[in-house]
C-alpha cells in the first residue's frame, strides 16, 4: 500500500465511504475533490473510484477511495470495496433516522472483517438544519455516543457550503501517518538472511495526543 524507504515517501491509503442510498456520499466527495456541489446528483451504480493527494503532517498521501452505491440492491458488492481498506467514512444524513441506524450494519461488517480499518463517523446535510433546527433526526449526542464507543471521530458536514468536508479527510490522512508503523504494509521487510530492509522510525507527531487515536480504535 505504501512504501516508506525515506521521508520523501508517497503513502497510499484505501478508503472507503459507505452509507445508505442519498446520504450524500457521492456529493462528500465532490466537494472535497472539485469544490463543487451536486445538486442533482445521479444514483451511484456499483461504485465509482477517486483519489486525491493531500499534505498531511508533512507527508504526501495519496487517498484513493471507493464511493459506493447506498442501494440496497449494490449492498452484496460492497464488501470488496472496503476489502484491504484503511479508512471508512460511515455516512448518516442527519435528517434521516434510518440512515443513521443503518450504519451499525457498517461498523459490524467492518469489525468482523478489517481489523486495520479505521471508522469515521460522518453526518451530512448541515446546511439542512441549520436552516431549520426543526428537521434535525439524529442528535448530536447519540452520534458522539456511538463514536466514542468506538473510539473514533464524528463529524457533520454540509457538501452545499463545504463546512468542514476537508477535515474529515485530512483527518484520516493524518491518523495514518500518524500511525504508520501500526499497519501491516509499513512493517519493516526482512530479506532472505532475515536482516531488516529498512528501519521506520515513529516520526514526532507519535507523541501527540488525540481522542480518537488509532491504537485505541484496534481496541474496538
Ligand atoms: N442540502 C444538502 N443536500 C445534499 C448534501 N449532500 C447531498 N445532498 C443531496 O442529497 C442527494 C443525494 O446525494 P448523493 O451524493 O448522490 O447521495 P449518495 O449517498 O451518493 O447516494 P447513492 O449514490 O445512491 O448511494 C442529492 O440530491 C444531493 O444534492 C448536503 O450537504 N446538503
Ligand atoms: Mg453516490
Amino acid at each position: 500500500m505504501s512504501s516508506p524507504t525515506n521521508n520523501d515517501q508517497v503513502f497510499v491509503l484505501k478508503s472507503v465511504i459507505l452509507g445508505v442510498t442519498d446520504t450524500g456520499k457521492t456529493c462528500l466527495l465532490r466537494r472535497f475533490i472539485y469544490k463543487t456541489f451536486g445538486k442533482n446528483e445521479a444514483q451511484t451504480i456499483g461504485a465509482a473510484f477517486v483519489s486525491k493527494k493531500i499534505q498531511a503532517l508533512g507527508k504526501n498521501v495519496t487517498l484513493n477511495i471507493w464511493d459506493t452505491a447506498g442501494s440496497e440492491r449494490y449492498q452484496s458488492m460492497t464488501k470488496m470495496y472496503y476489502r484491504g481498506a484503511r479508512a471508512a467514512i460511515l455516512c448518516y444524513d442527519v435528517t434521516d433516522k434510518s440512515s443513521f441506524e443503518k450504519i451499525r450494519y457498517w461498523i459490524g461488517e467492518l469489525q468482523e472483517n478489517e481489523q486495520f480499518c479505521r471508522i469515521y463517523i460522518c453526518g451530512t446535510k448541515k446546511d439542512l438544519i441549520d436552516n431549520d433546527p426543526k428537521v434535525r433526526a439524529v442528535s448530536n449526542d447519540e452520534a458522539e455516543v456511538m463514536a466514542q464507543d468506538l473510539q473514533t471521530c464524528h463529524f457533520v458536514t454540509s457538501s452545499l457550503t463545504g463546512e468542514n468536508v476537508d477535515a474529515v479527510f485530512q483527518r484520516i490522512g493524518e491518523d495514518y501517518v500518524k500511525n504508520m508503523h501500526s499497519y501491516p504494509e509499513n512493517q519493516p521487510k526482512t530479506n532472505d538472511d532475515g536482516d531488516e530492509s529498512f528501519q521506520l522510525k515513529p516520526s514526532s507527531h507519535d507523541k501527540a495526543s488525540s481522542s480518537c487515536s488509532f491504537a485505541s480504535c484496534f481496541k474496538r
